[in-house]
């Protein structure tokens, strides 16, 4: 994962050509995978979905759906990939033998799902060396949104994709021409202190949108539906297929203070956006949860 500094995406090798041969065919398994679980969705949801158990608080939920597709995912690898490790937001890691983990949220955006709302996707993404976005390999990934079907692809130097049509590179501009997406955990102690780096922000920017899904902010950024996107608190199952997308349309995804993105912080866009709003998060050490 790009942190910051310009150099060849991960799994890309300097002529640009694809390092690992296995990508493409890794990217058809997401996104077969995906939609499979995303059709598992569309045709079971219930009239009225019911939380199945909560995680980190009371509004961290987990509904049956999330389970149900998550086993899906999870029995479609041991199928097509059985010697793949695979980490489930819900199921944690199942180790493998081959050096590929699978990362995948079955639905991203929980709280969207269960109140209906758009934006909730799954995101089915393989990386190669520890699961942990410190240190992965990403080599493919698919975020399929589940209500409209769209479909993000990407492989390490094959580019991103949206519905099959190739996403062009990003283009740059400054932080106060740019719509900015963000989201807000699940703490209240956090929530308290990610409100208050929002307002800071908020006369800086173009606007600033919540859509409830990380995947979907991450692939909205490479479709140019937002200039960027931070985010305290994602998990690797959120951000591994659409920060991919990402990089593979030319940005940067990165965490604050010259450390790669994940839980801390993690920020995405063109380089120099990128930049700008890594100096202004740093400078409201957005990176704590600590009272100001
Ligand atoms: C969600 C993330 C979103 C964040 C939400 C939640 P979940 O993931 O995708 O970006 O703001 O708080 O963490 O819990 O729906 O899989």
């Amino acid at each position: 994962m790009r942190r910051g500094r310009e150099h060849t995406p991960a799994g890309v090798r300097q002529d640009g050509r694809v390092a690992d041969p296995r990508v493409p065919e890794l990217m058809q398994i997401a996104e077969t995978i995906a939609r499979e679980a995303g059709d598992l969705v569309r045709a079971n949801r219930p009239d009225r979905v019911d939380v199945a158990g909560t995680k980190s608080s009371a509004t961290d939920v987990v509904t049956a759906m999330d389970l149900a597709v998550e086993e899906l995912i999870r029995r479609r690898l041991g199928e097509l990939r059985p010697d793949d490790g695979v980490l489930g937001e819900e199921r944690g890691l199942e180790p493998g033998a081959s050096g590929l983990t699978w990362v995948v949220d079955p639905i991203d955006g929980t709280v969207n799902f269960l109140y209906g709302l758009p934006a909730h996707a799954v995101s089915v993404a393989v990386v190669s060396g520890d699961p942990d976005p410190a240190s992965w390999t990403m080599l493919a990934g698919c975020v399929h949104n589940i209500p409209d079907a769209t479909t993000w692809t990407a492989g390490a130097g094959g580019g991103a994709w949206q519905d099959g049509r190739r996403l062009p590179a990003l283009v740059d501009r400054g932080l106060d021409d740019a719509l900015i997406g963000t989201g807000f955990g699940y703490r209240a102690d956090r929530r308290r202190r990610q409100g208050l780096v929002a307002a800071a922000l908020l006369p800086r920017v173009r606007d600033i949108r919540r859509m409830g899904a990380a995947s979907v902010d991450l692939c909205m950024v490479a479709s140019r539906a937002l200039d960027g996107y931070y985010e305290r608190g994602l998990n690797p199952w959120d951000m591994a297929a659409g920060a991919l997308v990402v990089i593979e349309s030319g940005g940067v995804v990165a965490g604050l203070r010259g450390r790669a993105a994940g839980e801390a912080m993690t920020v995405c866009g063109p380089p120099t956006l990128v930049s700008e709003l890594i100096a202004a998060l740093e400078k409201l050490d957005a990176d704590s949860d600590a009272e100001l």
